[in-house]
């Protein structure tokens, strides 16, 4: 056990340890948030994903710091493409489908470039990176298991895209018994609309599933 920390959050205090608590990093891929991968071919205008870079660079060294575990996530297929279901490929009129050759190597395919975390970001020695066909971290991944060999009750969430990943991967945490914060400047999404009521949503009613606290709040508790 560590020293029991409180952090100011929405609906109210989030207390947690650093030995039972996992920072999650969801899908910070080059697919997402640059020009030539999967969110551009969606339509998407990834410049605005990019704000949540700086904050989470921080939050990374001070989560690093404190000797809390990191958790890294990436959205993506094996290259024949036989855990990507029908219905994601067939998806939406994207400019560009999962598996077709683009600017950063095949979209949303393992090995590939632009399936790999960005620079500022990447994972270092004894970090854990779960790679997950779907929207959340649980579904068809190791994830589940991770978190119970480590003793993690509590997570703290950043990433890509908040109403989509963070959301799906927070609401399938709180199912299974955890206590998730996610960190509002360190999500994001390509709908400012969408980041404002999808961090909202995990506030309302009392903490329907989780917290919301800024990063400056979780750093000041770290230090
Ligand atoms: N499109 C979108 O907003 N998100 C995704 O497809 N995946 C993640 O959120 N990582």
């Amino acid at each position: 056990m560590s020293d029991p920390i409180t952090i100011p959050a929405q609906p109210g205090p989030f207390p947690f340890d650093v030995a039972s608590t996992a920072l999650v990093v969801i899908d910070m891929q080059r697919d997402f948030l640059l020009p030539g991968g999967f969110g551009e071919t969606l339509g998407n205008d990834v410049a605005l994903l990019r704000q949540v870079v700086p904050p989470l660079v921080e939050l990374l060294a001070a989560a690093r710091a404190a000797g809390m575990l990191v958790i890294h996530t990436r959205e993506g297929h094996e290259p024949d493409l036989s855990d990507c279901p029908p219905a994601k490929l067939r998806r939406g009129k994207p400019s560009a489908r999962i598996g077709d050759p683009g600017a950063l190597g095949r979209i949303l395919i393992r090995g590939a470039y632009g399936h790999d975390i960005i620079d500022e970001l990447a994972p270092i020695a004894g970090e854990i990176v779960i790679d997950k066909p779907g929207k959340g971290a649980f579904y068809a991944t190791s994830f589940g298991d991770v978190l119970v060999e480590h003793g993690i009750t509590h997570l703290i969430v950043t990433g890509v895209t908040t109403e989509v990943c963070v959301h799906t991967t927070v609401r399938e945490a709180n199912d299974r018994g955890y206590d998730a914060l996610v960190v509002s400047d360190c999500v994001g999404s390509y709908f400012p609309e969408f980041q404002q009521i999808g961090l909202q949503m995990i506030a309302a009613q009392g903490g329907i599933f989780g917290w919301v606290a800024d990063s400056a709040a979780v750093i000041a508790g770290l230090s």
